[in-house]
């Protein structure tokens, strides 16, 4: 090799050596300019961490004839023995005999709160008799809860009504407000001491509108002027309530009270948002649908021209207020006079074709936003808001994981923003009479087997049960 050859080798060497240097630079640089990318990607998605305060009231809801079982002596039993013989109450849960069992369940779930309602013709079942053994029973269901360090949160009349009272005309009845606050006197000076929460009514609005507009449910009346005379006789039923739980407080000496309402509220948005009929009657609906009662019980007064003007006989009578929240409706214009101006649900295609993609099994269209959407729009009431009601009727259940999920993402988003939300129930603790619906749909955190009345605790449940005893969400903004 001569000396010129040595040379033009080692030249190639070093060369080899430039470019070797070169692109260990070039990979240890991109590799740390990846680095850098993937730090940035981490920080950006970083999750979000909220942390729920030490008293957040956790937990779900129920309702008597959804779950006791042989509530024989109310309305909707004789109802669903004509009008829908394919969907019967029956035992339903058989929650009357097993409601240690299911707060057993509640408890393992790291459950802090129970809403349940207390049945009317149960406590009353014949006018002005009152039934000492079923008072004691929902004596025993508080106690279950307190034993549990479960907070029951009471509500006094969900949907259904003795049949005495029902055969007399029921909330269209002039009488059926002073008969509320009787029977909530009773149920309050046997159960009071005990309590702290009370929900006098649940969804006004709805049991209106579909009992007595639409008549889908009892007693099956389809007229706006009945309607009205029910609304009315609703808030005049809640004030009196109202007054006579806390006089019996005072007078008892308890401590102190804090009475709500479950209102249900829906989203509304326009079959088209280029039609402005339809818009119209998206905002008369959110009014009247969501707002109205509300407002009614603040201020003491409704009105609304040609329609109604009602005073009541006090105002402010809310210490908190209930939101029942699942979902988002469309609405269709539907002229201009009353009941019209409420709008109609748009037909399915057009319905579908704005919805989400997710849908419930009942083809209700999942809208988390929604929930944020009311919890901001209801801290105008400068009240402490409870979500009463919030859940998914699903044979998925990595879809009520993700639902919950959203949901009180939504929460924890409010309240970033200083929204006063004391609690979130869970609809519902347990699989259980849909209404009109039957059994099929299944809300439950805890699923039933009607046949056996078999329990088993669904994987969302345990999600939620980490959340709640964590106290911590985690979610990407
Ligand atoms: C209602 C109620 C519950 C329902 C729940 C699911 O809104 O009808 O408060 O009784 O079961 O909302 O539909």
């Amino acid at each position: 090799m001569t000396a010129q050859n040595m040379w033009q080798i080692s030249n190639i060497i070093r060369k080899l050596r430039i470019v070797h240097t070169c692109l260990a630079l070039f990979i240890f640089i991109s590799m740390g300019v990846g680095c850098a990318n993937t730090h940035k990607t981490i920080t950006e998605k970083r999750p979000h961490e909220f942390t729920f305060p030490k008293d957040f009231l956790w937990g779900a809801a129920t309702s008597s004839h959804q779950v006791e079982g042989n509530n024989t002596n109310n309305d909707w039993w004789e109802w669903e023995q004509t009008r829908i013989p394919q969907a019967r109450s029956g035992q339903a849960c058989d929650h009357w005999n097993r409601f240690e069992e299911d707060f057993k369940l509640a408890q393992t779930l790291g459950h802090t709160a129970h809403r349940f309602s207390i049945e009317w013709s149960r406590i009353e079942p014949q006018e002005g008799q009152w039934d000492n053994v079923a008072l004691s029973h929902y004596g025993q269901v508080i106690a279950s809860l307190r034993s549990k360090g479960i907070e029951p949160i009471v509500t006094l009349n969900h949907f259904t009504l003795p049949l005495w009272l029902e055969r007399q005309g029921g909330w269209s009845s002039q009488k059926t407000p002073e008969l509320f606050a009787r029977y909530t006197q009773k149920v309050t000076e046997a159960l009071g001491g005990d309590v702290h929460y009370w929900m006098t009514l649940n969804e006004p609005v709805v049991y209106t509108y579909k009992g007595y507009m639409v008549g889908e449910w009892p007693p099956g009346v389809k007229s706006p002027k009945e309607a009205i005379k029910v609304f009315e006789n609703l808030l005049r039923g809640h004030v009196l309530a109202y007054e006579k739980i806390k006089e019996t407080y005072t007078r008892k000496g308890w401590k102190e009270s804090k009475v709500g309402i479950a209102q249900s509220v829906l989203i509304f948005r326009a079959c088209s948002d280029t039609s402005l009929r339809d818009r119209i009657a998206a905002r008369f609906r959110h009014w009247m649908f969501n707002h109205l009662f509300v407002q009614a019980l603040i201020r003491g007064k409704a009105y609304c021209i040609g329609l109604f003007n009602i005073h009541l006989s006090k105002a402010k009578t809310l210490d908190f207020i209930g939101l029942n929240y699942y979902t988002r409706d469309f609405v269709l214009h539907n002229g201009f006079g009353f009941p019209g101006i409420l709008g109609q649900a748009c037909t399915a295609t057009v319905a579908h074709d704005r919805h989400t993609g997710k849908d419930n099994f009942l083809s209700w269209d999942i809208y988390p936003k929604g929930l944020y959407t009311f919890l901001k729009d209801f801290s105008r009431y400068k009240l402490p808001l409870l979500i009463s009601e919030n859940g998914i009727a699903t044979n998925d259940d990595a879809e009520r994981v993700s639902f919950i999920v959203e949901h009180l993402k939504a929460v924890a988003q409010a309240k970033e923003e200083g929204v006063p939300v004391i609690g979130y129930l869970y609809w519902s603790l347990l699989d259980n009479y849909e209404w009109a619906e039957g059994f099929v749909p299944r809300f439950g955190l805890i699923e039933v087997n009607y046949l056996t009345q078999e329990r088993t605790v669904r994987g969302s449940a345990r999600e939620l049960e980490g959340i709640i005893r964590s106290g911590k969400l985690y979610y990407e903004d």
